[in-house]
């Protein structure tokens, strides 16, 4: 239900886009500013259908307070660029291995800094970064000057490439932009974990249990179990706004696709998620979840075949 209607909403915005869906990833990189203005503000016209659509769509048991805004298409984090807005990194090289602070915009198609963000999970922007092979992860939220300026404390623990992908709605609308930092240095790059339903972190054990296929483009359920010395965690904290945090990221591209928690059952330990993982190839799941007051990551690795 809460998924249909979501894509519902999402077949408005393309309508609303006048059929010129797949023109926009290339256009807003090369056009110039006042035609990304133009066309977003063309994009606004569908919105109040969208926004009328969402509305009627209450997720019911859906624990969290997922943000109702129908996403931007292409809202990856892949581009930096994307429906009129720039993700405007100010230096994209930190320090490996020591606190550093890292300074970025949302910048309009005027040039202007967007101010004004509505919440979703109870934070203004969440950016996750990660290595390009996908290990230290982190999920981070950075704070917001009057200014437009966000800024975030982070240590880019090992040398290499990463991404940095900041998840925000804004104007009614979600976005998904990203931008690459690199940390000087000799890289050593870790291959991706084998396909795995089990993981282990901080002493606990987490086991995710999946459909015999994981199908890309159609929706799946999958559910964590979090567990320490054979006896289910039935003491997991809410950590914003829900009891678990999932991202996937597509490797080797690192796409992004933000997945919200379906439902919980405490008493066994378990955190649901509906997710779709719209490439085919390895995904990366990363799971967080809180427990005497502190947020564990577990990461999976999984496969999404061809319909
Ligand atoms: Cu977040």
């Amino acid at each position: 239900m809460h998924t249909a209607s979501r894509l519902a909403t999402f077949a408005v915005g393309l309508a609303a886009i006048g059929g010129s869906a797949a023109a926009i990833g290339s256009a807003t990189d090369a056009t110039p500013p006042f035609q990304s203005c133009l066309r977003v503000a063309a994009d606004g016209h569908g919105q109040a259908d969208a926004m009328a659509g969402a509305a009627m769509s209450a997720p019911g048991q859906a624990e969290s307070r997922a943000s109702m805004a129908p996403m931007v298409a292409g809202a990856d984090g892949s581009s930096s660029k994307l429906a009129g807005l720039t993700l405007d990194a100010g230096a994209r090289t930190l320090r490996a291995g020591r606190p550093d602070t890292w300074r970025f915009r949302i910048v309009d198609c005027n040039g202007d800094a967007v101010r004004t963000f509505t919440r979703d999970q109870t934070k203004l922007v969440h950016l996750i970064v990660v290595r390009s092979d996908l290990t230290g992860y982190q999920h981070l939220h950075p704070t917001l000057a009057p200014d437009g300026t966000f800024s975030v404390g982070m240590t880019l623990r090992q040398p290499g490439r990463y991404r940095a992908i900041a998840d925000f709605t804004t104007g009614g609308r979600r976005y998904v932009l990203g931008t690459d930092l690199t940390a000087p240095g000799a890289a050593r790059t870790v291959p991706l974990p084998r396909a795995s339903t089990s993981a282990r972190v901080d002493g606990y054990d987490v086991s995710l249990r999946r459909p015999a296929t994981l199908t890309a483009g159609r929706e799946a359920t999958l559910t964590f179990t979090i567990s320490r010395d054979g006896r289910p965690v039935t003491r997991l904290q809410p950590y914003l706004g829900a009891y678990g945090h999932l991202v996937a990221l597509h490797a080797p591209g690192l796409e992004y696709s933000h997945v919200h928690p379906a439902s919980k059952d405490l008493a066994a330990g378990a955190i649901t998620f509906d997710a779709e993982l719209p490439k085919t190839g390895p995904y990366r799941l990363f799971v967080q979840f809180r427990t005497n007051g502190r947020v564990h990551t577990a990461a999976f690795t999984q496969d999404a075949s061809a319909r």
